[in-house]
């Protein structure tokens, strides 16, 4: 639609150079386009959460750091994001830990198995490959859940398909305070922590089997994810908790997946906060001191966009279902994307919602070319990235009503230089004007 076309063009402008670069090659603006080499580059980043919490009907600015301070240069990002994935934890997913003491497992062209063990407590789970034609070691894309990802697709692209059942890590079905699966196993059936940060955290754990197996297989560098609905909020979470994830691609995520919690409210037939957080443990038990006021939480999703940035980011939403709220998700997208811009990576996120059929997490004839455009780019390093806002009339949420913050220009340096000196006065003029 013209609505749709209008704002793509803003929301790629001056991006699209970043999307031809290699992925894994250092950019003229400094950033990195590849995903991290590790899990959580923000580790050694101070972080001290808010003392108290104030409501704002509109979006937390992404470059306003605790502290009160705006981000003047690029390379703050990597301790700005470390607060907003604090941030996220705490109000929002409960608290991912980091790979635990011991991980084990093994890669086969046809499966891969997941030990861990931490404090004696141990745990298994496997996932199923499915190699692409040709000669490995080949990038994968971890599918979560079993449906409404194309597989086709991902493998003709060039992946493997990693079929991950997510409910292995974290059963649905259980009381917040009886949680279940192998994540649970390890760190307790009362622990605050959702589904979807085990699930994201089963993901991590693969990557680590990954990493160890020698890349024979599999590449441990060229790690995608993807899932729809449920596995799509699933998805978004995994993209955003693990840095070697070189690309996300949620589907339908719906309300906990990539929407502004703060929009949902207020978007006509959207899949309410309560009952997102009630229907199954999805988020972390904190967040349910904000299903009926999310204007007093301290981050939204825009900035769980902002921690994949400037990694390799495809959302894929269906405006045709009230209950998926794809206004708000195309505003978490919208905003998100400064992030994107102002790592001068604006290219490196695409927001697809213009789809015919309205069946939820049906195979859509759409997605086909950025899918594999995103496979190729940000999996194989070849091509270029959708670099694409396609956004249904139907469902398009305008990011200006949702923000008072503008998107600073970055400098490229460690820091801004300190002030120069200022420069000696002019000397008066001599003919008085
Ligand atoms: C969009 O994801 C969910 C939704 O949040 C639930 O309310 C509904 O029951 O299931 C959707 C889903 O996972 O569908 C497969």
């Amino acid at each position: 639609s013209i609505v749709a076309g209008a704002v793509a063009t803003l929301a790629i402008a001056g991006a699209v150079s970043v999307a031809a670069s290699p992925p894994s090659e250092e950019v003229a603006t400094g950033v990195t386009v590849t995903a991290a080499g590790v899990e959580d580059d923000g580790v050694d980043c101070p972080v001290t959460l808010p003392g108290s919490l104030t409501s704002d009907s509109r979006l937390p600015d992404p470059f306003t750091k605790i502290n009160g301070s705006r981000l003047t240069a690029k390379s703050e990002w990597r301790c700005r994001r470390a607060e907003i994935k604090r941030l996220a934890e705490r109000y929002v997913y409960g608290e991912k830990p980091p790979k635990p003491s011991s991980v084990t497992g093994t890669v086969s062209s046809g499966n891969i198995t997941v030990n861990v063990s931490q404090g004696g407590r141990s745990a298994s789970f496997s996932a199923g490959v499915q190699l692409p034609s040709g000669s490995g070691p080949f990038p994968a894309v971890v599918v979560i859940g079993g449906f409404g990802a194309d597989t086709a697709t991902i493998r003709a692209a060039g992946a493997a398909v990693i079929s991950y059942d997510p409910l292995a890590v974290g059963r649905e079905g259980t009381p917040r305070n009886n949680k279940q699966g192998a994540f649970y196993t390890l760190y307790g059936s009362a622990s605050s922590t959702g589904l979807l940060a085990a699930w994201a955290w089963g993901v991590s754990r693969i990557i680590d089997v990954i990493e160890q197996s020698g890349g024979s297989v599999l590449r441990a560098d060229a790690t995608g994810v993807t899932g729809c609905s449920r596995y799509g909020k699933g998805a978004f979470a995994a993209g955003a908790f693990d840095q070697r994830i070189a690309l996300t691609m949620p589907i339908e995520s719906g309300s906990a997946g990539a929407p502004i919690f703060r929009g949902l409210p207020g978007e006509s037939g959207s899949q309410p906060l309560s009952s997102a957080y009630g229907e199954q443990p999805w988020l972390g038990d904190a967040f349910g001191s904000f299903t009926s006021n999310p204007a007093t939480l301290p981050v939204d999703t825009h900035e769980v966009v902002g921690m994949i940035a400037p990694r390799g980011l495809f959302i894929m939403e269906n405006p045709h279902v009230d209950w998926l709220g794809a206004r708000s998700g195309s505003v978490a997208a919208l905003g998100g994307a400064e992030v994107y811009k102002a790592l001068g990576a604006g290219g490196n996120i695409s927001y697809w919602s213009d789809v015919q059929d309205g069946t939820h997490c049906a195979s859509r004839s759409e997605w086909r070319t950025p899918l594999q455009q995103s496979i190729q780019r940000f999996l194989l390093g070849t091509g270029s990235a959708p670099a694409v806002f396609r956004i249904s009339s139907r469902k398009a949420g305008n990011l200006a009503e949702w923000r008072t913050w503008q998107t600073p220009t970055l400098s490229d340096g460690p820091t801004d230089p300190p002030p120069a000196d200022p420069p000696p006065a002019d000397p008066p003029p001599a003919d008085g004007c």
